[in-house]
């Protein structure tokens, strides 16, 4: 990892300006290398980089590692975590089982997205803290996301699901299909680390009996099941169950991260940035405001907060070119109140529309006693019932991790939703609302029953009603899977160029207009793959 050049002013811009410590990082936070320059005063205001991408997920990550290839230097700021460092139980992330302080993003209490259990709810109270699950409310549905060095890499289950051709037209109208599916798709899945599981493993696992149980029931009722590739490292799971390698997925690790086995984006694209000696990153740092500046390029506003999410430092620096990578809701909550006070006046009337939750929802069914799941479960999922074509829903099965017999079955479904949210900047509150509406979700509750209904009158079974709150069947109140906001072609270009504004793009889930039809960070890093190509080959 370097440092761009920072420029020393003369005395008397020096006392007039406002001053950080600059360590190897520009933005002055601990830098994630391994050598820091000296420290040194730095005129801020001075600070110049070719390229500033907001945020550290899969686009973002993607954007960094291509354009410091190119012989860009990037710097990457990013309001969470590092999330390099143990803590005092000598592991960096805290397990399912048991939130604490590193689990939630700046709240009092958990907000666990199955939030009850045989009828007793789960969440407890936490310290207030930079955790790394961040439950985003809004008037009509809670938005999960990862926060910190990584994005949401960090926690999600690493299912790495490239759609079926055939689909790709409505989840991307405006790319073209070859180049996807011949190029970017290849080297996103490559980039990322993604393998499937071992069939032969598959089949004996004690962890994975519950994947062979949703088999078994999808099968029997006339539906393809499938396995779902993952960035878990498989060999690293063979030798948890082996007992020869420190449990992570066989210990119930995944939301609030995996200490050992999962490819996160720190261990892939990350790390390959960081190895080009051109990126730095700022971590802990949140950007609150990019407007044009006077000389060329934009000035960023960057606000440096503490572990209670307590601002102790303003900063600003001038960047060439400014990547948009902070997630289908960051990216759009920016640049809808930038566009509505003035900072970004050029951006179009689209920018903040065309936001989906990928027709996310959740259900349990509960199994006859001869149909245990196990008490071990993995906490990776690596199956799923594809029942897109006929009844638009796509359903992973997913662990309950519970270490107790549970009988229960328990998917995530992504369905084929047509409803589609704004976002709005309300002056009054000073803040970008979401005008999502919880009876949206009804078509993919219809789209889930066209499986488990028909699974529950095969097995004669019925559906958990003590899983998110007290006696109600459907986890309809979030989603994992944000998208859209900035959509491609619509606010930018067909490459993520924001319209008005030469020298902005987007890069990250917001150009996605909603839906995927499977899970989709790896579209969002296909479709990162091709953008920043086109975006280097010509703007740079
Ligand atoms: P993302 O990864 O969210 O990164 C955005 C980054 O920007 C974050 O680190 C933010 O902290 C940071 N940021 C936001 N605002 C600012 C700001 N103002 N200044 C500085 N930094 C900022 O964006 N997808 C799958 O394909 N398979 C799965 O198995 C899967 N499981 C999931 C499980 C969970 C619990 C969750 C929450 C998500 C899951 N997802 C899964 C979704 C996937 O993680 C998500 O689509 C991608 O992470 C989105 O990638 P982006 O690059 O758009």
């Amino acid at each position: 990892m370097s440092a761009t050049p920072m420029h020393n002013a003369p005395p008397d811009r020096l006392s007039r300006r406002r001053f950080i410590a600059g360590t190897s990082s520009i933005l002055g936070t601990v830098a994630l290398a391994s050598q820091a320059l000296p420290a040194r005063a730095v005129d801020i205001d001075a600070v110049r980089v070719p390229a500033l991408v907001i945020g550290t997920g899969y686009g973002g990550s993607v954007a960094a590692l291509r354009l410091a290839e190119a012989g860009v230097d990037v710097h990457m700021v990013e309001m969470g975590m590092a999330w390099d460092t143990p803590g005092s139980d000598g592991k960096i992330f805290a397990n399912t089982t048991s939130p604490d302080i590193r689990s939630y993003w700046l709240r009092t209490k958990t907000k666990q997205p199955l939030s009850n259990f045989l009828g007793f709810p789960l969440d407890k109270d936490v310290p207030r803290h930079t955790g790394i699950l961040d439950a985003e409310e809004f008037g009509g549905i809670i938005v999960y996301q990862g926060r910190g060095v990584g994005g949401g890499s960090l926690v999600n289950g690493g299912m790495a699901v490239t759609p079926k051709r055939e689909n790709f037209g409505a989840v991307l109208p405006t790319v073209e299909a070859a180049e996807m599916y011949g190029t970017y798709y290849p080297r996103a899945n490559a980039g990322l680390g993604v393998s499937t599981i071992d069939p032969a493993w598959f089949e004996t696992a004690e962890c994975y009996r519950y994947a062979r149980v949703g088999r078994k029931h999808a099968q029997r009722s006339g539906f393809p099941f499938v396995f779902v590739p993952d960035v878990y490292d498989w060999d690293y799971m063979k030798r948890e169950a082996a007992g020869t390698a420190t449990k992570s997925a066989l210990a119930g690790e995944i939301l609030y991260g995996n200490n050992h086995g999962k490819k996160s984006l720190q261990q892939t694209y990350l790390a390959r940035a960081r190895a080009t000696g051109r990126v730095t990153i700022s971590p802990l740092h949140k950007v609150t405001s990019v407007a044009p500046a006077a000389g060329g390029g934009y000035t960023v506003t960057v606000e440096q907060i503490d572990t209670s999410g307590d601002t102790t430092a303003t900063k600003a620096m001038t960047a060439d070119k400014v990547f948009f990578a902070a997630g289908s809701v960051g990216t759009s909550k920016l640049l809808v109140r930038l566009k509505a006070t003035g900072a970004l006046p050029r951006l179009n009337g689209e920018v903040g529309k065309g936001w989906g939750d990928n027709g996310n929802v959740m259900c349990g069914r509960a199994n006859h006693m001869w149909d245990a799941t196990g008490k071990l479960q993995s906490s990776i999922p690596t199956a799923g019932i594809d029942n897109w074509a006929a009844g638009g829903a796509f359903a992973e099965v997913a662990p309950l991790p519970t270490g107790i017999e549970t009988y229960a079955s328990f998917y995530l479904s992504i369905t084929r939703n047509p409803h589609r949210a704004q976002f709005s900047w309300n002056a009054a509150t000073g803040r970008v609302e979401l005008n999502w509406q919880t009876a949206w979700k009804q078509p993919s509750i219809d789209a889930a029953k066209t499986i488990f209904d028909k699974i529950n009158a095969k097995e004669g079974t019925i559906y958990r009603t003590d899983l998110f709150g007290t006696y109600k069947i459907w986890g309809d109140h979030l989603t994992y899977h944000p998208l859209g906001g900035a959509v491609l072609d619509k606010a930018t270009d067909n490459y993520g160029r924001l319209h008005g504004h030469p020298g902005l793009y987007v890069i990250d889930g917001a150009l996605i207009p909603g839906n995927t039809s499977v899970n989709p960070f790896v579209t969002i890093t296909a479709l990162a793959e091709r953008n920043i190509e086109k975006i280097v080959a010509t703007d740079l």
